[in-house]
């Protein structure tokens, strides 16, 4: 079944409406006093429909959308940017595993597990994907690594200011695209934004580029300065206990594409430029218990 927001606030206005239709049909009110009536259920329901906006949305499929939430805690100990999620504290580091597949509905769900740390210079962000296909071509830096499987970061790194967001993805072979969108997804890009100093190491375990075979999956560590949003952040590096806005997508290459993501969106059609929709998360100071 479908849920609007607008059918959410229709099935909290019975008991209102029904107070107010009542009391116009039981007294023999002066036509504008209906009308004050009418202009007042008017006014509750528009009050009803910003509250329920604020409060909580609905995706379309009907399910109440409210952001998953993350923490990243501080790395207390170096992180080798090798592929390898060797370090005790990635290990420590709590899993994100409930991607969703927002547009895919049939067939194996790829899953993914990801992690992010922090530190006074980076945001580090480590994911495992189950890849049955693994696809990986572009070796440039923002070429079609889109088209390969790729893993992406968007982050919207001030909460009071959340259509303004980068995104960054990445293949296994370490290629990256990075974007800018200052004025929200429906306006340009920045017409020139390159990160600067981001480390990508992958490791995968299957072959490239052949489909004829079945792969198991593909790896990467990835550390992205925070110096790159600091004309966005109120703080770079965060302060214990900033938040952004963040989502985490995969796309699936030439085989099996299936678009999964940490944060759902909410259009018919695959599309993660939806920072309305993305998750939240919270830089502690703390690092993750061991
Ligand atoms: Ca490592
Ligand atoms: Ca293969
Ligand atoms: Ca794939």
């Amino acid at each position: 079944m479908r849920h609007g927001i607008q059918d959410y606030a229709e099935t909290m206005m019975p008991p209102s409406n029904a107070r107010y239709r009542q009391l116009s049909m039981q007294n023999p009110l002066h036509a504008c006093t209906r009308s004050l009536v009418v202009k007042l259920n008017s006014m509750l329901t528009c009050l009803l429909y910003v509250v329920c906006q604020g409060a909580v949305t609905f995706a379309d499929d009907g399910e109440p959308f409210e952001p998953p939430e993350y923490t990243i805690h501080r790395a207390n100990s170096p992180i080798r940017i090798d592929g390898k999620l060797d370090e005790p504290v990635w290990e420590a580091a709590p899993e994100i595993r409930d991607f969703h597949f927002t547009w895919y509905k049939e067939g194996r769900k790829e899953p993914t597990v990801a992690r992010m740390l922090w530190d006074d210079e980076y945001l580090y962000v480590a994911h495992v994907c189950e890849d049955a296909w693994i696809t990986a071509r572009c070796e440039e830096h923002d070429g079609p690594v889109a088209k390969d499987d790729c893993f992406e970061v968007m982050v919207a790194p001030n909460v009071d200011k959340p259509n303004v967001y980068f995104n960054i993805e990445w293949n296994v072979l370490g290629a990256w695209v990075d974007n800018h969108r200052p004025n929200g997804p429906k306006e340009p890009k920045a017409p020139k934004w390159d990160a600067e100093g981001v480390r990508i190491a992958g490791r995968y375990v299957g072959t490239l580029n052949d489909d004829s075979d079945t792969d198991k999956l593909w790896i990467a560590e990835v550390a992205i300065p925070f110096d790159n949003f600091s004309e966005v952040a109120n703080h770079t590096p965060p302060e214990p206990g900033d938040q952004w806005n963040l989502n985490l997508n995969r796309h699936g290459g030439d085989t099996n594409l299936q678009y999964s993501q940490w944060s759902r969106a909410d259009t018919d059609v695959p599309s993660f430029h939806t920072p309305h929709r993305f998750g939240r998360v919270t830089f502690s100071g703390e690092p993750p218990k061991q």
